[in-house]
């Protein structure tokens, strides 16, 4: 063995040693930093807080519940009150008793749940034989009133807060019936914006020029005199409309017209400002013109700003977008503040049938929208080819954060809380 070869053995033998040392070191330094996780039934039976408390809300998974419909993780759906024709327009008296019209028996109803267990105790009639009443407001300054929309007349009563006995019927203002939109919605701004009344009045038409120009608008309501005045125009089918917690601003559903296919036009939430007009029929969404409807030349975009107020969101196309909330901070995920909820009625209209489902639109504080729409409740259409177990309309929150939903398919006002 030469001087070298001698030289490449000892190498050898040293880098052999060097390597079993270094592999030894290696195993001893994982077993003291990364013990073995622990088998599946000893992690699940730690005391570590429940999964929905410790992951983003994004990411919570949905859960079945039993009526069949899909709600978030850690939230609970019941049937509140049932056994009803077509449960739409929910608002509270002053009382904090759930009030509803029913649009298909034609009355307004009271749920009270005086014992508190989350279920109404009964179902009163306050109201009948009403035509298709939709929009319910109830006031008191400080004679406390309720207010009624039915398709062809704003119906006031005075109400008694004890006995929820309605007295004294008035008329305040006739209103233009038939037509496509028989849904009359009312929004009650409380001071300091100040007692005023808005009403939502739907088209006559798909899409047309109206001959009647209180179609097709929302219309400010003199409490006193019964007298209209045009609040905001260009909106097709406002059906619901709810004030902004923070901002004050109204954000109003709009569903877009049919006949353009499956995947326009969107239908939308705009953010009604006094005397502007949104669009409807020329334009829709964010300032496009409907060239199939208007096929007029012209110079420029008729549907550009300040002619028409672009949409604020768009949502998918014929989803038949209704009630409308903002999430509360009061007993819900702090992520999810002053989201939006938009109740998605769904249509048939499509070939693919969408909607049929409660959305969350994430939002940030000022309403400037923040994500793409995701699942808030689902499941009301198990079956794309079959019938649905239900149609949401409108979104009441209770202080305290419990939602309440109705639904006009299954004839029920469901009950979501936390927890
Ligand atoms: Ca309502
Ligand atoms: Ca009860
Ligand atoms: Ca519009």
């Amino acid at each position: 063995m030469n001087y070298l070869t001698r030289r490449a053995v000892l190498f050898t033998v040293i880098a052999f040693v060097l390597a079993v040392a270094a592999w030894g070191a290696l195993m001893v330094w994982q077993r003291t930093q990364a013990p073995a996780a622990p088998p599946a039934e000893e992690a699940a039976s730690t005391s570590t807080p429940p999964v929905v408390e410790t992951i983003p809300p994004e990411s919570q998974g949905m859960a079945t519940s039993s009526l069949g419909l899909t709600i978030p993780a850690g939230f609970r759906i019941a049937v509140f009150a049932e056994k009803m024709d077509a449960p739409r327009d929910l608002t509270l008296d002053e009382r904090g008793t759930v009030l509803v019209s029913d649009s298909g028996a034609g009355s307004v109803l009271a749920l009270p749940d005086a014992n508190g267990d989350g279920r109404a105790d009964e179902v009163v009639s306050i109201v009948s034989g009403l035509n298709r009443p939709h929009g319910i407001v109830q006031v008191c300054r400080p004679e406390c009133y309720l207010y009624v929309a039915e398709q062809n007349a704003l119906r006031r009563y005075a109400y008694d807060l004890e006995t929820r006995r309605v007295s004294d019927p008035a008329v305040l203002a006739e209103l233009p019936a038939g037509g496509r939109h028989v849904t009359r919605s009312l929004l009650y701004l409380t001071p300091p914006e100040g007692d005023r009344l808005l009403l939502s009045i739907g088209s006559s038409c798909d899409v047309c020029e109206e001959e009647d120009v209180r179609r097709a608008t929302v219309q400010e309501v003199n409490l006193q005199t019964g007298e209209l005045t045009p609040y905001a125009t260009g909106l097709r089918n406002s059906v619901f409309l709810a004030q902004h917690p923070v901002t004050g601003d109204i954000w109003a559903t709009e569903m877009g017209r049919d006949g353009l296919g499956d995947d326009l036009p969107p239908d939308e939430v705009n953010i009604l400002t006094e005397d502007r007009n949104y669009g409807w029929p020329i334009c829709y969404g964010k300032n496009i013109h409907d060239e199939e409807f208007d096929d007029n030349i012209y110079i420029r975009n008729p549907c550009q700003e300040p002619t028409e107020a672009a949409s604020r969101l768009d949502l998918g196309a014929h989803v038949a977008p209704l009630g409308l909330a903002f999430v509360p901070e009061e007993g819900w995920p702090e992520a999810w503040w002053h989201n939006l909820l938009v109740a998605e009625h769904g249509t048939t209209q499509a070939d693919v049938r969408r909607g049929y489902r409660i959305a969350r639109v994430p939002l940030d504080p000022h309403g400037n929208q923040a994500g793409e729409p995701v699942d808030f409740i689902g499941g009301f259409l198990p079956d794309p080819d079959g019938d649905p177990i239900g149609r949401p309309v409108d979104l009441l929150i209770f202080p305290g954060g419990t939602l309440y939903v109705s639904d006009d398919n299954a004839g029920v006002v469901y009950r979501l809380t936390r927890g």
